[in-house]
């Protein structure tokens, strides 16, 4: 399919506050980049489906206690525990859409009041995503889309402390997407970077790691 062996798959983050429609977003370009004939997956974090990824789903769900340092060490594992399945995909030539990363950890757990040095260092060393889209949306709007369910964190005030972190993380891989634009807007933004991003990983651009 006119793809070259040597050539690896782009590593794709979405980011953005509960309800910035990351999930739906994030299908639609899986669909879209699979019409157009590129290897593609669409994975998320947290990874519920591991042993580290129901310990974190029952603590979200308010099901277990576990003080801050420790969750946030289990978020950070649940990436660890996938990250070699992530680089032979990358290199293999498959692309990743993934909902959520190492920024989502750190700002969530930055917002509670750990410090945010202590909370970069277990994520140095994972790949680090070739493009991260943020999509941005004022808590209060967020908020007011409903579906706020009875999860932990799914509240205003601590929303937006994540969102004051959200930007202070902001680097050259970043693009802000305005999240209140109408959905098929902001879809057409997403294609138009994915496959810049797509082009740049095919003709060789090296895979790298976060925050080292
Ligand atoms: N967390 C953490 O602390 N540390 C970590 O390392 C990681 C995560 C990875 C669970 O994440 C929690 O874990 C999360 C962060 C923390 N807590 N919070 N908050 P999750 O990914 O499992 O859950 P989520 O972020 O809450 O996902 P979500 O609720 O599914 O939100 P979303 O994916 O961004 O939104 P959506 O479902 O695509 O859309 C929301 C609604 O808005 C829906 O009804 C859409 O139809 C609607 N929508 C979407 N786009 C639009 C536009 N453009 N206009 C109007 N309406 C729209």
């Amino acid at each position: 399919n006119g793809h070259h062996a040597s050539s690896r798959g782009a590593l794709i983050v979405l980011e953005g506050l509960d309800r910035s429609g990351k999930t739906l977003q994030s299908s639609r370009l899986l669909s879209y980049l699979e019409g157009e004939r590129i290897p593609v997956e669409l994975w998320r974090f947290p990874d519920r489906s591991t042993c580290v990824g129901q310990m974190i789903s029952s603590y979200l769900s308010n099901k277990s206690e576990l003080d801050d340092q420790t969750i946030h060490l289990l978020f950070s594992a649940n990436r660890w525990e996938k990250r070699s399945l992530m680089e032979t995909k990358l290199r293999s030539g498959t692309t990743l859409i993934v909902d959520r990363y190492s920024y989502s950890g750190v700002a969530f757990s930055s917002a509670k009041g750990l410090n945010i040095e202590w909370c970069k260092a277990p994520e140095m060393g994972l790949l680090a995503p070739d493009l991260v889209v943020y999509l941005d949306i004022p808590p209060e709007k967020a908020a007011a889309r409903g579906g706020y369910g009875g999860e932990r964190y799914e509240q205003l005030e601590f929303q937006r402390k994540v969102a004051q972190y959200y930007q202070i993380l902001h680097d050259a891989t970043w693009k802000s997407v305005d999240a209140c634009l109408p959905i098929e807007d902001i879809e057409k933004r997403l294609r138009e970077l994915a496959m810049d991003c797509v082009t740049t990983c095919h003709k060789g651009k090296p895979l790298s790691q976060l925050w080292l």
